[in-house]
C-alpha cells in the first residue's frame, strides 16, 4: 500500500495542487520488480474524516504486506510556518489501528526531517533520498524474511532503541529509470481540483542559494533525462486522461538552457495540445528560449527571484544578476507569458537600506501577472543557511525538529507596514499580510471552492479592490506582531467552530 501523506487542507488551487509525483516512480519500480501496489491518495480526501475512511477501506480490501508512506510537506514554508507533524502522526495512527505490517516512510518532507518523522509516526523503517532502487530492495529483505537489519542506501531504522542510519546514495543512473507510471493516480480527479501532471526532466541543482535544500534532496550534479522519452511520457498522459496542463516539477526547469530547449522544440515538433507551468530562472535566458517556451505551450513561470538588490543577490548566493531579472522580465512580456514571481525580503544580510531598494526594484518589473512577498525563510536541513543559523547561534547544531523561520534583524521596525503599502500601490503584488483581510479571504474561498485553475484575474480584481478600499479608509496596515497575534485569534476560532 502506498500511502500519499499530503494534508488534504492545504489541496487547493492557492497552495498549489500536487499529485503525488514521487510516487508514480516508485510504482514503476515495484512494478518493475514484480511488487503489486495500490495508492491511497489522502490529498483527494475533501473533509478531515475522509482520511481515516479512506485508509481503512484501502487497508482492508488490499490487506498488505507493507506500507509506503510518503511524506512530501511538513510545513507551510510560509511566515509564520505551520507544521504538519500532527497530520502525519494521525495518519500513522490510522495506519496502525488496521495492520502490524512494516511501515517504511520516504518523500522529500521525510528526507528532510527523517528522525522526527520516525519517532512520531512510530515507523519501522524510513529511506532518505530517492526510493526508486533502494525500496524495491528493502522489501525484498524484508520478505526475505531472515531477520537481517537491511544495509541499504538511505535506510534508518532503530534497533535496541538507538538509530542506525546509512549513507544515502544518489543514483547516476537516473537515466536508465525511463518513464515514470502513472496508473495509480486519479487524475480525472485532479483535472476538478485544477491540477497539473507532475513531469520530472532532470534531478540536481548546481546552484547553491543560501535558503535552498533542492540540491540537498537531488543532487548537486545534473542527471538528465532523454527528451524523447520525457515527451513520450507527456503525450501518453494527454492522450490517456482529459487533463491538459503540465508542471514540470524540476528544481529549475529552464537550466541548462540547451537541455530545456530540447525538450521544447520536441514538444513543438509533435504539436501536443497541452499546457505547463515551471520553476524558471532568469540566469542564461534567452528571447529565443522564451518564444519557444510560449510556442510550446507555457501558460505561466514561476520566477524565484528572492530578491532584486544586488548585495542581498550576493548573500542570498542566487546565481544570477540584476541585470539577468529585468532582461528576463522583458522577454516575458514581449513573449506574453504571464509570470509569477516569488520574493522573500528578510533573509540573511538584509538591511533597512536593501530592504526598500528591494521594494523599489520590484516596481521597476514591467511585467508581474502575480507577485508575492514572504518575509524571511524557513530553515531548511542540508541548506547553507542551516549551517550559518547554527554559526549565529540561532539554532542548536542537530537541534532542528520543528520548523525555524529566519528572519534578519536588521530589517526598518515598519517593514511589515511598507510591504502592505507596497501591495496596496502596486494591485499584482500580495503577500502574507493580505491573509487578514476579509475580502481577501472571501476571494481565496471562491478560487477553492469553484476549482478556478487560472486564477490570477480574480487576484488582479482583489488587488484594485484592496486599493480603492485603502483610499476609503476601510482598510489599515499593521504590524507584524499584529499580523501573528491575529492570525492565531482567527486560527482559535476557526479551531473552536
Ligand atoms: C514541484 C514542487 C511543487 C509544485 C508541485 C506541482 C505538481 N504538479 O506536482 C508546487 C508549486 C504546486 C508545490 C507546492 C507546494 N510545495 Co513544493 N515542491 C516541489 C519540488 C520542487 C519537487 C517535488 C517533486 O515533485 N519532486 C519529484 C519527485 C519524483 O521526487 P520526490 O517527490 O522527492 O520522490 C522521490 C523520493 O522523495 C522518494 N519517495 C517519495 N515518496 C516515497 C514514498 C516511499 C514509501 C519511499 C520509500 C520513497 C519515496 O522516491 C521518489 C523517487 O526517487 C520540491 C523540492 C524538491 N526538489 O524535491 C518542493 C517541496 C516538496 N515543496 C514543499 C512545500 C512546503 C510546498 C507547499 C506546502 C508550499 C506552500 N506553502 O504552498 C505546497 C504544497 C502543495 C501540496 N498540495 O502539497 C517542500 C516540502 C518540505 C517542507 N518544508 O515542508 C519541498 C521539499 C520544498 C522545500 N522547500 O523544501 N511544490
Ligand atoms: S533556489 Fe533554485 S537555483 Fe537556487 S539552489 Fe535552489 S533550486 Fe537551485
Amino acid at each position: 500500500m502506498l500511502i500519499y501523506a499530503v494534508n488534504y487542507s492545504i489541496q487547493n488551487p492557492l497552495g498549489g495542487v500536487a499529485p503525488p509525483s514521487g510516487l508514480t516512480w516508485i510504482q514503476k519500480a515495484l512494478h518493475e520488480s514484480g511488487f503489486s501496489y495500490h495508492v491511497c491518495d489522502l490529498s483527494l480526501a475533501k473533509e478531515k474524516g475522509d482520511i481515516r475512511r479512506f485508509i481503512q477501506q484501502a487497508m482492508r480490501t488490499y490487506a498488505p504486506d507493507a506500507v509506503g508512506i510518503s511524506i512530501r510537506n511538513i510545513d507551510t514554508s510560509v511566515n509564520p510556518p505551520r507544521t504538519f507533524f500532527p497530520f502525519l502522526k494521525e495518519v500513522a495512527g490510522f495506519v496502525r489501528l488496521e495492520t502490524s505490517a512494516p511501515m517504511i516512510l520516504g518523500g522529500p518532507g521525510f528526507s528532510l526531517y527523517s528522525r522526527k518523522c520516525m519517532d512520531i509516526m512510530a515507523a519501522d523503517y524510513g529511506i532518505v533520498g530517492e526510493g526508486e532502487v533502494v525500496f524495491p530492495d528493502l522489501l525484498k529483505t524484508l520478505f526475505s524474511g531472515n531477520g537481517v537489519t537491511p544495509e541499504l542506501p538511505g535506510v534508518i531504522t532503530r534497533r535496541n532503541g538507538e538509530f542506525i542510519e546509512i549513507p544515502r546514495k544518489i543514483f547516476d543512473n537516473y537515466r536508465n529509470f525511463g518513464m515514470a507510471r502513472h496508473d495509480g493516480i486519479d487524475y480525472d480527479a485532479y483535472e476538478k481540483i485544477g491540477g497539473y501532471y507532475p513531469i520530472q526532466t532532470k534531478r540536481g541543482c548546481a546552484f547553491n542559494c543560501i535558503y535552498c535544500d533542492y540540491p540537498y534532496l537531488e543532487g548537486r550534479k545534473y542527471r538528465l533525462r532523454d527528451p524523447l522519452v520525457i515527451v513520450d511520457e507527456m503525450e501518453n498522459l494527454s492522450k490517456t486522461y482529459t487533463m491538459r496542463h503540465f508542471f514540470f516539477t524540476d528544481s529549475v526547469f529552464s537550466f541548462p538552457t540547451d537541455f530545456c530547449g530540447k525538450i521544447l522544440d520536441e514538444i513543438i515538433r509533435r504539436r501536443l495540445d497541452i499546457t505547463w507551468t515551471a520553476y524558471v530562472n532568469p540566469k542564461s535566458l534567452t528571447l529565443d528560449l522564451v518564444e519557444r517556451m510560449k510556442k510550446s505551450g507555457c501558460s505561466r513561470v514561476e520566477v524565484t527571484v528572492d530578491t532584486v538588490t544586488r548585495p542581498t543577490l550576493l548573500t542570498y548566493q542566487k546565481n544570477f544578476t540584476q541585470e539577468e531579472v529585468f532582461q528576463a522580465d522583458l522577454f516575458f512580456r514581449q513573449c506574453d507569458i504571464a509570470t509569477y514571481y516569488w520574493v522573500n525580503l528578510g533573509g540573511p544580510g538584509e538591511t533597512a537600506e536593501t530592504f526598500i531598494r528591494n521594494l523599489n526594484h520590484l516596481d521597476r518589473l514591467t511585467h508581474v501577472t502575480k507577485g508575492w512577498i514572504g518575509v524571511g525563510f524557513v530553515v531548511l536541513p542540508g541548506s547553507p543557511l542551516y549551517g550559518r543559523a547554527v554559526k549565529e547561534g540561532r539554532i542548536e547544531k542537530n537541534g532542528l525538529s520543528e520548523p525555524y523561520l529566519y528572519v534578519s534583524d536588521q530589517l526598518p521596525k515598519d517593514y511589515a507596514e511598507q510591504i502592505q503599502r507596497f501591495a496596496i500601490f502596486h494591485p499584482s503584488w500580495f503577500s502574507v499580510y493580505d491573509m487578514l483581510d476579509d475580502d481577501y479571504r472571501k476571494m481565496a474561498m471562491k478560487i477553492i471552492s469553484h476549482k478556478i485553475r487560472d486564477h490570477w484575474p480574480m487576484q488582479g480584481d482583489y488587488g484594485r479592490i484592496r486599493h480603492e478600499k485603502y483610499h476609503q479608509g476601510g482598510l489599515q496596515v499593521f504590524s507584524h506582531e499584529t499580523y501573528l497575534k491575529t492570525l492565531e485569534e482567527k486560527q482559535q476560532h476557526i479551531l473552536k467552530r
